[in-house]
């Protein structure tokens, strides 16, 4: 029996023939294209036309190759699952990849890292009267790059908009990569395809979560609806009916907006939702968006807080330090968003806060799912002032990355990535 060493020795002279087959190059399939571009619009000639439509279909072939390139690569793989005692030889899923990469992380093996560039937020365009933030969680449940992805520009268009039948913040937004992908060569692209993603507020999972369901007195509130509270709600919360982060779809349909007060003199105290009352079902490997908005500068505030679902926390150590005006808080989007990291018992989302001065303002916790969306997962969120309207747009910017051959032709042929490094153990051959 081989060592893992030599196994992957194996398969990094098989990743050789294939990337030097036909991927190599980094200009051969853009040259290719850009060609049969020019062929069909300015070359002279009246057979252009047809040289460049025989180029195009040769290139059609080299695309229909890639199939066979599993079929070289397998044995080896089949190898792999053997010296490592994976479970079942011949099984190439998703868990065996996961498996592999654990596998890789326990014995130091690691491949070169397509090092892509993913932002973590997409500024909104700048001609857009609306604004939004586009979220992205790009990284898997060990908090590694997810480098099975294509290298594109990501595009959110509002298609409905709130005064074509949407709710405030629930907006239809289509996701786009550009530019169109033309066929497995071209992993720089993205196939046209489109995704609705919903304003965040659409797809809530809180109940009451913009504090719209006000109560019998809004200045010493006994009880707030849908939510926990461990201290005295009368005497420590109340309503504000003049200053909140923005409409809900709920507050809009009566004209009348809402936070919640947070007040001095209760000590550490926590709001906050059992989410098994909720009947929300969190896959374990999709992730979630978890924020609230709050506001520190009525009365100038001091003490401390804490957004948290589950065992998962993101501390505000100095609400003094919160902007003027209101800001959103989200938790971190690594593997504390998905419910393998953040489960726990009973499983609430919450928010916590030691007020010991002034009043903390809370309003619009936000708890829902991402859309995952070729390979990444997508949240996108309105803004505070005015939702994007009709064919506004979202953009983030391009990915990049560095060759990495044993990574790329893993991406081409199996849709997956192995456990990566800067500086790798096996180097790309
Ligand atoms: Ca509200």
């Amino acid at each position: 029996m081989a060592t893992r060493a030599q196994i992957f020795a194996n398969i990094s002279g098989v990743v050789d023939v294939l990337y030097g087959s036909l991927l190599r190059s980094p200009t051969l399939i853009p040259s290719i294209n850009a060609y049969v571009g020019s062929a069909a619009a300015n070359l002279i000639g009246s057979r252009a036309a047809d040289g460049g439509a025989a180029l195009k279909a040769l290139r059609t072939q080299f695309a229909d190759l890639v199939p066979g390139f599993q079929s070289v690569l397998d044995p080896h793989i089949f190898d792999l699952q053997e010296e490592t005692g994976y479970k079942q030889i011949g099984s190439i899923d998703a868990e065996w990849w996961e498996f592999l990469r654990d596998d890789m992380v326990v014995n130091a093996l690691s491949v070169k890292e397509r090092n892509l560039t993913i932002p973590a937020s997409g500024a909104p365009n700048g001609g857009n009267v609306g604004n939004g933030t586009l979220h992205v969680m790009s990284t898997d449940f060990r908090d590694r790059t997810r480098e099975n992805v294509d290298l594109a520009k990501y595009l959110a268009i509002c298609t409905v908009d709130q005064n074509q039948g949407a709710g405030v913040g629930q907006e239809t937004f289509e996701l786009s990569q550009t530019p169109t992908q033309e066929d497995v060569l071209d992993p720089s692209g993205g196939i046209g395809e489109v995704s609705a993603l919903t304003g965040i507020s659409g797809d809530q999972i809180l109940t009451n979560h913009s504090f719209q369901t006000l109560s019998a007195a809004p200045a010493a509130p006994t009880e707030i609806f849908g939510w926990d509270y461990d201290g005295d709600p009368a005497a420590e919360l109340e309503f504000d009916l003049t200053d909140f982060y923005r409409l809900s779809p709920e507050e809009d349909a009566f004209n009348q907006g809402a936070s919640l007060r947070m007040k001095p003199g209760g000590g550490n105290r926590t709001l906050s939702q059992d989410l098994r009352q909720r009947n929300a079902a969190f896959s374990e490997d999709e992730p979630v968006i978890a924020a609230i908005a709050l506001r520190g500068d009525l009365g100038n505030p001091t003490g401390t807080g804490e957004l948290f679902l589950g065992s998962t926390s993101l501390p505000i150590p100095d609400i003094s330090a919160i902007p003027v005006g209101w800001s959103v808080f989200f938790l971190p989007l690594d593997k504390g968003v998905l419910s393998r990291d953040f489960n726990a018992q009973p499983l609430q989302f919450g928010f916590r806060a030691n007020v010991l001065s002034g009043y903390l303002s809370v309003d619009t916790a936000i708890l829902s799912s991402f859309t995952l969306y070729q390979g990444l997962w997508f949240a996108m969120l309105g803004g505070p002032v005015a939702s994007l309207q009709r064919d506004e747009y979202v953009v983030l910017v391009d990915l990049a990355a560095t060759e990495a051959k044993f990574q790329l032709v893993m991406y081409v042929v199996y849709g997956e990535y192995l456990h990566h490094l800067a500086v790798p153990t096996i180097p790309d051959p």
